[in-house]
């Protein structure tokens, strides 16, 4: 059985983030989603708000979980004996930084390798840190994020605001 783990911060959920998910689960038997619970970042949402979003944008992909995380990624695909870590590249700047982390991941347990998924045109631009910045002021994020992640960001940027 190929197990994969699409890792990340999911701070929110995007559709650049969504798309990966969608096809990355045809290429395995299942895909568990690893949230990072990383409690050294002040992430915009909680892990169990972050998980709640993912679940719901991907209830109708069957052999799709959500899960968070914490500590070294590896070690959590270690525990759900996963072959493969999923991530996407949008950019150069993108492939310094998996590069490094691939490797990195790859030394320390090289029973699990890297599979890297190159950004859809039309999401190569998307990020969660551009949602947050464009939610705080307001603006229109619906090309951004499923349907289920819009008014949440929008509050959350208000109750940040008071
Ligand atoms: N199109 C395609 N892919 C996208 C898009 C888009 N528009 N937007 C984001 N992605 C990809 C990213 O490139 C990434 O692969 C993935 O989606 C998740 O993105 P983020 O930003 O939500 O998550 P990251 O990159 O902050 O996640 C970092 C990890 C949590 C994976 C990392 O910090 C980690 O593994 N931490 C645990 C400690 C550890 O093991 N560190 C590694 C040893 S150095």
């Amino acid at each position: 059985m190929r197990i994969g783990v699409y890792p990340g911060s999911f701070d929110p959920v995007t559709l650049g983030h969504l798309d990966v998910i969608y096809r990355s689960s045809k290429l395995v038997d299942k895909l568990i989603i690893g949230v990072l619970n990383n409690s050294a970042k002040s992430p915009l949402f909680s892990v169990e708000e972050r998980v709640t979003m993912l679940e719901e944008a991907t209830k109708d992909l069957e052999n799709v979980v959500v899960e968070s995380f914490d500590g070294l990624l590896v070690d959590f695909a270690d525990l759900k004996n996963a072959n493969v870590i999923i991530r996407g590249l949008r950019a150069i700047t993108d492939f310094e930084y998996e590069l490094q982390i691939a490797q990195t991941n790859h030394k320390i347990n090289p029973k699990v390798d890297t599979l890297f998924l190159t950004t859809s045109v039309e999401y190569s631009y998307v990020s969660s840190s551009v949602v947050r910045e464009v939610g705080l002021y307001g603006g229109d994020i619906t090309h951004f994020v499923p349907a289920n992640v819009v008014d949440r960001v929008y509050k959350k940027c208000k109750e940040m605001e008071k």
